[in-house]
């Protein structure tokens, strides 16, 4: 089947026409030629893009040219490199423009002259990002008339990282095959690969890992001569959208594709090899970002196992790469997973600050340290990494999880942008009041050269990319929130729906309200209280409360006769509390002012404490599990009263897939209300049933 008619394919480039034939009319004439300034490879991509757009919505084709030879068009260019009349017209406007910026601006063409609309960049990708930009106003149904809009990006890195494996396989992908692998090899037709470079520059995103953090032995071999070819064609079809090549390595390379019999980081050969292969690897691709690590967790290799640290580790390949300009990005998901739970001294909440804090200040300037949002691994829900606002002297990026391994595998609704917003804003009070994780993760708090975000992807080769058609939403909204991470949740879920499933007013109601819910609603009948890790062992979905798989030392919560949750204060428990800042360390660490959400995840209380809702915990495990599931199948309801409005076939996925999650909430509700009934032996209050 061609691509292009696969069910939810385009996602939010649908690119429909425009109903209102006033406005096709004014999109018409705005948009009837496209200059391009410069015959560069991104602004082409460009200028093809925004004539595909123009000739969807309009039903007319623009003429792509060097120059406007008729009175109105779009004029697509480089700042520094525009006609001097244009440049001159917009000097204030893109005087301050970083490369990635760019000014979207209508103006007249000399005196008297017709309307035209000028997308200048800062360099080429940022003229790439004003296309979409129109595109997006176009799309969502707004005039041209007087458009005047200058953004830069907050994040210098946007990234992506795919946890593809090179047999085809994506560790916890929900959404089919990679499309980058098949077999042990790269897949023959770069199509696919070319369509989800157009998704990502359309949202802003600039860089990508294509293989797995867990490099297996064939991925290891993706940095040697054998991959070079391969790469570089990959490479060049990220590059025509502005977006950057990483890929993750293994730490032990050096012994796995090299020979030698070592890894150690401070052993000249291994450093002779990683700078070979780091000036091979440039050679074959003079625009690689560098090199994305997971050392010594997870049973991966790394720097401990010669007695060096991650300092060391991160150093050594930061030198390779810095004659070509590479980063090293060193995840900071180290924890010891052999760890008894029950050895409250070394809880895995405090491992990342514990391996990295006393490093601080010894990463040279070309590493990031990644961090995951939370301390502990992209639960429903988690406080905020102490990490951030910790580390002062090394660049910094968040690390989030579109994939929803955790949060309903892409069966569920679940809509991430929420919860991202709510990290993003966290104010670690690092630097006094306003320190949020955003401010650190970009940079700009602690004035480091690099920064940004990355994300785990939920794509694989379904045909509608995500399994779940809503779950693009997630894909879209992080990508809006890398660009600018102070954008309105609402205003980003009305361009993802109105780009995606059209601009009728009772779609838009329905599925935004949808949205917005969802986190929550998964959260009410899988996770209370910040408790997490409620679920079956290896695969993670489905409950299963004493499930995890390293509850072989008891439970992860403590749950008993008595009572609930992991004392992580100063006092009593692992004093985990005592990671953070003023106010957060004194407020998480209270009994009486910790948030109910996180209740469960810092304190161990009796089933009969009373949280600030006024409820009891046993009782909130009982609400919220009932009330969880009629809220699941409420969302299926309010979907099915969108038939008719909605293709048809899109309609009949999503209606299928609210069916499972319903029927699902409802075996969580029961598995959770009976353990704890059993285990706490306390009515619910209402009578209802508990199997
Ligand atoms: C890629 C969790 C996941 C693993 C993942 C790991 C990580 O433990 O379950 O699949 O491995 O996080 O982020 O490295």
């Amino acid at each position: 089947m061609d691509t292009n008619e696969m069910t939810g394919y385009k996602a939010w480039l649908r690119y429909e026409t425009a109903e209102n034939e006033t406005l096709r009319e004014e999109y018409r004439i705005y948009c009837s030629s496209i200059a391009v300034a410069e015959q560069s490879r991104v602004l082409l991509t460009a200028a093809r893009e925004l004539a595909a757009a123009v000739r969807s919505i309009t039903g007319h084709s623009p003429s792509i040219a060097p120059s406007l030879d008729r009175a109105s068009g779009v004029v697509i260019g480089v700042k520094g490199k525009l006609d001097p009349e244009l440049e001159q017209a917009l000097s204030s406007d893109i005087a301050e423009l970083s490369d990635e910026g760019y000014v979207l601006r209508t103006l007249r063409a000399g005196s008297g002259g017709a309307e035209r609309i000028a997308i200048v960049g800062g360099a080429e990708a940022g003229a790439l990002y004003g296309v979409f930009h129109l595109i997006r106003v176009m799309q969502m149904r707004k005039s041209l008339g007087g458009l005047r809009a200058t953004e830069q990006p907050a994040n210098r890195l946007r990234m992506i990282n795919q946890w593809d494996n090179m047999d085809g396989s994506i560790e916890r992908g929900y959404a089919g095959k990679s499309i980058f692998y098949r077999g042990n090899a790269f897949v023959d037709d770069f199509s696919r690969i070319r369509d989800y470079a157009r998704l990502l520059a359309s949202v802003g995103i600039n860089a990508i890992s294509i293989n797995n953090v867990n490099v297996h032995r064939e991925e290891t071999k993706l940095i040697t001569k054998q991959y070079e070819e391969t790469l570089s064609r990959v490479a060049a079809v990220f590059r025509d959208y502005g977006i950057k090549l990483f890929l993750s390595v293994n730490f032990a390379s050096p012994i796995a594709a090299g020979g030698l019999p070592t890894a150690d980081p401070l052993e000249p050969s291994v450093k002779e090899w990683w700078a070979q292969r780091a000036s091979d690897l440039y050679r074959a691709i003079p625009d690689f970002g560098g090199f994305l690590v997971k050392a010594d967790s997870e049973f991966r290799p790394g720097p401990f196992t010669y007695g060096r640290d991650h300092a060391d580790g991160a150093n050594m390949l930061a030198e390779a790469l810095a004659p070509h300009g590479g980063l090293v990005i060193w995840r900071c998901f180290v924890y010891n997973c052999l760890q008894d739970w029950r050895d409250r001294s070394t809880d895995r909440a405090k491992a990342a600050y514990e391996h990295f804090m006393p490093l601080d200040g010894r990463f040279a300037d070309n590493v990031i340290l990644q961090i995951k949002n939370g301390p502990m691994d992209f639960q429903v829900r988690e406080p905020v990494s102490p990490l951030f606002g910790g580390l002062k002297r090394t660049n910094q990026m968040l690390e989030l999880q579109i994939t929803q391994e955790y949060t309903g595998q892409q069966k569920h609704l679940c809509y991430l942008v929420p919860q991202w917003k709510e990290v993003l804003d966290f104010d670690t009070h690092a630097a006094g009041k306003g320190s949020t994780v955003a401010r650190l993760a970009s940079g700009v708090l602690r004035e480091r050269p690099h920064g940004g975000i990355a994300a785990v992807s939920n794509i694989g080769d379904d045909a509608c990319w995500t399994g779940h058609p809503l779950a693009q939403a997630n894909l879209y909204g992080y990508g809006r929130l890398t660009w600018n991470p102070s954008l309105s949740e609402d205003q980003i879920t009305a361009e993802w729906i109105r780009q995606s499933l059209g601009c009728d007013p009772e779609v838009e109601t329905v599925v935004s309200d949808m949205l917005r819910k969802s986190w929550g609603i998964y959260e009410s009948y899988t996770a209370p209280l910040g408790v997490g890790w409620m679920v079956n062992p290896n695969h993670h979905y489905g409950p299963n409360v004493d499930g995890y798989e390293y509850s072989k030392w008891g439970t992860y919560h403590f749950a008993d006769c008595r009572g609930i949750g992991v004392d992580r204060t100063a006092e009593t428990g692992t004093g985990y509390t005592a990671q953070y800042h003023s106010p957060w360390r004194e407020t998480f660490n209270s009994l009486e002012l910790c948030p109910d959400e996180l209740l469960l995840f810092f304190h161990h209380v009796p089933y009969t404490h009373v949280l600030h809702s006024g409820n009891t915990v046993i009782q909130h495990i009982y609400d919220t599990h009932f009330e969880g599931a009629e809220e699941a199948a409420a969302l299926l309801e309010a979907w099915k009263s969108l038939e008719g409005r909605i293709e048809a076939d899109y309609f009949a996925l999503v209606a299928e897939r609210l069916a499972v999650q319903s029927e699902h909430a409802k075996e969580w509700r029961d598995v959770i209300n009976t353990y704890f009934y059993r285990k706490s032996g306390i009515a619910d209050r209402q009578g209802r049933l508990i199997y």
